[in-house]
């Protein structure tokens, strides 16, 4: 089966975008855990944050700021779980964008 979320880069899967540009995708968690929670991809399958060419993140990075500046969030949190026990369930390489606008976030016990 293919990748979900390249179904979703493709449109073959509806997601709820934030921003887009060539090479990277925003949109919302459909499982959110805190009162923003987005994923950000790169439009290329890459499996996860150790097989990704380490030249993709600076890139990313600056997507990933205008982002927060499109949703007018200055404080968050980035997560990449990076393999299965890590709590990796979707193998295209995404990272967690969470924030809560009304107050601090709770770190998890882990
Ligand atoms: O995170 C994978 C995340 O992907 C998890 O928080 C749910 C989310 N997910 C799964 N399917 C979808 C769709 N179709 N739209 C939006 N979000 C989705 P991981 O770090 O791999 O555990």
């Amino acid at each position: 089966m293919e990748c979900i979320f390249c179904k979703i880069v493709k449109g073959e899967i509806p997601s709820k975008k934030v921003l887009e540009n060539d090479k990277f995708l925003a949109f919302h968690d459909i499982n959110p855990v805190a009162p923003v929670h987005i994923l950000i991809i790169p439009k290329e399958h890459y499996e996860k944050f150790d097989s990704t060419p380490a030249e993709l993140f600076p890139q990313m990075a600056e997507f990933i700021k205008e982002v927060a500046k499109e949703l007018n969030i200055t404080d968050y949190r980035l997560i990449t779980n990076n393999g299965k026990n890590a709590g990796q369930e979707v193998f295209h390489l995404h990272v967690h964008m969470v924030a809560n606008p009304n107050g601090k976030l709770a770190w998890p016990k882990l």
